[in-house]
């Protein structure tokens, strides 16, 4: 079950999705955070930051919107008290980093460099709740190259750059291949998407914020497309796959489409110990298909018949084909 993302070597694939677990610790009362691939922070920016007015959360059927606006304690906050508490707990992290502005992205990282516990860069372009759409990057390839660019020459060498991206776009094959341009080690897919609720009692928005990010089951679907599109265009740059995945099987799909590991996010509102859940259904589901490694799954939906057999155990291989 080892997961490889380029230069990045996971013990496994399964990894929380930013935004979901703040930083691991209130999961780590349902199970021991160290067992994930990694732990995925919620994203930090350079200031603490109080977010958006509440509500901001509401219920859709087979999903949710969230509105919470970056909320979180700046970066020195979080070095010194998040990381460190991941780094005592033995928890490998990637760290999602955020910004208003282009050169404020750069700064984070550059604060984040030559972290030992650090083991990866997410970069999120693509939050829907700020102030001005201009300021979801991913949403336009000029604004997506300069954040990646920035980040890539600040970061430590030794941190992969995962570049985070939204659905909310005509093309995500363009802004991913800006990305991959500008330096991009990789992808994290998707960000949520925008959306919005009325209150037919109150007659307003559902959320404070007005609009919020849709996510859970309903937009796998749509998740699944991206991955396999990015993957098909870039086959050479690993994907981290999310949304809506509560089930071993969910996960798979992804792996199919060319996710090269996953992360658990909402599901974890419902039932905390999804991640581990997720990780244990998912080595099951490999195994019963004849996989020997991971490895041999990522991106297989995108072969024939007789390539896909290749990748397969013999006895499954010769199963398959009868
Ligand atoms: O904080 C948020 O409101 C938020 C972020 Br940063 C994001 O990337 N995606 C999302 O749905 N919400």
């Amino acid at each position: 079950m080892t997961a490889r993302l380029g230069s990045l070597t996971l013990p496994n694939p399964v990894l929380t999705a930013s935004g979901c677990a703040a930083a691991g610790r209130e999961l780590h009362q349902f199970f021991d955070v160290a067992q994930l691939g990694a732990v995925v922070t919620k994203s930090i920016m350079r200031e603490p930051r109080s977010g958006r007015p509440t509500p901001r959360m509401a219920e859709t059927p087979s999903g949710m919107l969230n509105s919470i606006g970056l909320q979180g304690p700046g970066i020195e906050s979080f070095i010194a008290n998040d990381l460190a508490w991941l780094v005592a707990h033995d928890a490998r992290t990637v760290v999602s980093i955020a910004g208003s502005h282009t050169d404020d992205f750069a700064e984070v990282a550059r604060m984040l460099a030559g972290h030992p516990a650090v083991a990866a860069l997410e970069v999120n372009i693509s939050c829907p709740n700020v102030e001005s759409r201009g300021q979801v990057f991913a949403c336009d390839a000029i604004a997506s190259s300069r954040v990646i660019g920035g980040v890539r020459r600040a970061a430590d060498p030794a941190q992969p750059v995962f570049a985070k991206l939204t659905p909310d776009v005509t093309d995500i094959v363009l802004i991913a291949r800006a990305c991959a341009d500008a330096g991009a080690d990789g992808f994290s897919l998707i960000n949520t998407l925008l959306g919005m609720v009325i209150d037919t009692d109150t007659l307003a928005p559902a959320l404070g914020g007005v609009t919020g990010g849709l996510s859970g089951p309903a937009i796998r679907p749509v998740a699944v497309r991206c991955v396999w599109q990015v993957h098909r265009a870039l086959p050479h740059l690993p994907i981290i796959g999310m949304g809506g995945i509560r089930s071993g099987l969910d996960a798979l799909q992804f792996v199919l489409a060319g996710a090269a590991a996953v992360s658990v996010g909402t599901a974890v509102f419902g039932d905390p110990t999804a991640p581990v859940r997720v990780l244990d259904e998912l080595t099951a589901a490999l195994a019963e298909r004849g996989f020997a490694s991971l490895a041999d799954a990522v991106g297989i939906a995108h072969l024939d018949g007789p390539a896909r057999a290749l990748r397969l155990e013999p006895a499954a291989a010769e199963a398959a084909a009868s």
